[in-house]
């Protein structure tokens, strides 16, 4: 057959999705209209040796480990932890995760929006107007307040310049010091566990932008909390499991800890009876910080998938080795 012809069916390569169930058929139709080319199914009916691509949100473990035609697997998620947390992940084949400026933005703004609410000590207002109080409380510029970011990869740097034009002193801290990192005027960027604790020491706010690693699992605990200084506060947008949940309630209920905003959790949805619900030093948001929606995430996937069938080099690969 020649490359004019159309393709039967059976002869297009297929590209299983999985993605929650109440946004399927968007994923499904649109990016079936962005790949003509390829048969567009949803994963869970698809008999698993005729998948060629898959496009997954946490996959069951062990399920890209039955497809034995898989030869591209895209993360629809910056961060990959939710295929590599399978023993059986395929690791030999690509593995891409979705990035972008549409998602760069959205956490940007997440993050400007709630160092400024902390800063500003908006929940206390919050707490006294739900008793009628009057309590006027004048606050230090933000030059005053040093925001901290564990993680100066795309979307920790995508932070720095709005959380900059809003005042805020800036610092990072990054497994390796890199050049990139020079092109940040007046960042000071902080790299390895060497430097994490000149990088607490300075930070009132401390905004977590990490991948879940074997590195980076646990490691916001009672020890490093006690490194930031007295009245400091968290805003967690990288993974639940990276925050030990107890040592951050220890932190809060002691006063060494002001507030926490989390939007990510070990257990999501957050179970009913989590006492993060009820917390008053705790904002909780349901993970939506830069959520990937069908219409920005299907372009972003199609490119992908294209990137696979055409044999072109694949873009934001994961190094499963390094767990992100
Ligand atoms: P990147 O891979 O671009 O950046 C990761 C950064 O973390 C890099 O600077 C990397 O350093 C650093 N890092 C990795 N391991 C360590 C370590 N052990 N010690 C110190 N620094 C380390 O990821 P993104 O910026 O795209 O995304 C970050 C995370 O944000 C994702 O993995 C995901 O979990 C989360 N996320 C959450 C969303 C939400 O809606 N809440 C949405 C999107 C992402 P180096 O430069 O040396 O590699
Ligand atoms: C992501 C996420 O990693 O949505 O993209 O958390």
């Amino acid at each position: 057959m020649t490359s004019s012809q159309p393709k039967s069916p059976r002869s297009r390569p297929v590209l299983a999705v999985k993605v929650g169930e109440h946004v399927r058929e968007k994923w499904l139709t649109r990016l079936s209209k962005l790949l003509p080319d390829v048969a567009v199914v949803d994963w869970h009916t698809t008999a698993p040796d005729r998948i060629d691509y898959a496009a997954v949100w946490r996959p069951e473990p062990g399920a890209l480990a039955a497809m034995p035609s898989l030869k591209g697997i895209v993360s629809i998620a910056a961060g990959a932890d939710h295929i590599l947390d399978d023993p059986d992940a395929p690791t030999s084949i690509p593995i891409v995760r979705c990035t972008g400026e549409p998602l760069q933005a959205r956490m940007a703004e997440y993050v400007v929006l709630h160092a400024l609410r902390h800063h500003r000590r908006i929940s206390e207002f919050d707490r006294a107007r739900s008793n009628r109080q009057w309590r006027p409380l004048a606050t230090r510029p933000a030059s005053h307040s040093q925001v901290g970011i564990m993680g100066m990869g795309v979307l920790g740097r995508s932070c720095v310049a709005p959380l900059k034009a809003v005042g805020f002193q800036l610092a990072g801290w990054t497994r390796t010091a890199r050049p990139e990192h020079n092109d940040l005027n007046n960042v000071a960027v902080y790299a390895g566990a060497q430097q994490l604790d000149a990088f607490l020491e300075s930070t009132n706010i401390l905004v977590c932008l990490l991948p879940s690693t074997v590195e980076t699992r646990d490691l916001i605990d009672l020890n490093l909390l006690h490194k930031l200084p007295q009245d400091a506060c968290i805003i967690n947008v990288a993974r639940g499991d990276l925050l030990v949940e107890d040592d951050l309630i220890h932190a809060l209920d002691s006063g060494h800890i002001r507030e926490a905003t989390l939007d990510v959790f070990r257990t999501e949805p957050l179970p009913e009876h989590h006492p993060f619900w009820s917390h008053d030093k705790i904002v909780v948001t349901p993970h939506i910080a830069s959520l990937i929606d069908s219409h920005t995430g299907s372009a972003l996937v199609a490119e992908h998938v294209r990137r696979f069938i055409d044999g072109a080099s694949p873009q934001n690969l994961v190094d499963p080795h390094r767990g992100y």
